[in-house]
């Protein structure tokens, strides 16, 4: 039995089916996460899932601006942001964990729900002052550690972990456990700035 991490949560990012090969917004080899995570849940008291939660019509998404394409950058309120196809809209089965997925944790996060503001990070919003309610529910159980695995590496999994780091949390980011978009370079630099605001990477 491996032993179990009390201070120490396992933050499960976005293992949902438009992440993975098939989906909207597949991750290259996304489903590959799957097994080791399951692996890793016995070793932590703790275990959180995240869950892109987006309203039809989503700001991120593409067919919300006319004559743009998905992968094209357009300036929000909040600043620059990528514009992805349609994706993990609520209550459709691409919005559903993986079937595979062990989904045995203690809370699931959803974010992404309001129109206007996307949401990568499990913290914050993309305006990078809207609170998800998950640093609250750590720092009241007395979590100070958190292991971060799941999709995609390069944007939901890094802006979380740069969050958590930021917030002052001992941050490890389990790249085996991890597949990433990689959009114009987008993966190197992620794991620059990951290492940069001191989280783990391993
Ligand atoms: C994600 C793009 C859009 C992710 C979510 O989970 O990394 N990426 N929505
Ligand atoms: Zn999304």
């Amino acid at each position: 039995m491996p032993q179990v991490v009390q201070s120490e949560a396992l933050i499960v990012i976005d293992v949902q089916n438009d992440f993975c090969p098939g989906g909207a917004l597949a991750v290259p080899k996304g489903d590959e996460v799957v097994a080791p995570i399951n692996a890793m849940m016995d070793g932590f008291e703790t275990v959180i899932l995240t869950q892109d939660w987006h309203p039809a019509g989503h700001s991120s998404f593409a067919s919300s601006h006319d004559g743009k394409d998905p992968l094209e950058m357009v300036d929000m309120p909040y600043g620059p942001q990528v514009l992805w196809p349609d994706h993990c809209v609520q209550g459709t089965s691409g919005a559903c964990f993986h079937k595979d997925l062990r989904q045995d944790g203690d809370l699931i996060i959803r974010k992404g729900f309001r129109s206007a503001v996307d949401s990568y990070s499990a913290f914050f919003e993309n305006d990078k002052t809207t609170p998800t309610g998950l640093e609250g529910y750590l720092r009241n159980r007395g979590i100070t550690k958190l292991a971060l695995v799941g999709l995609a590496t390069d944007f939901c999994v890094a802006y979380s972990a740069m969050d958590a780091a930021r917030l002052g949390f001992d941050v490890r980011v389990h790249l085996a456990a991890c597949r990433g978009i990689d959009l114009q370079g987008s993966l190197e630099a992620a794991l620059t700035a990951m290492k940069d605001a001191g989280v783990s990477l391993q």
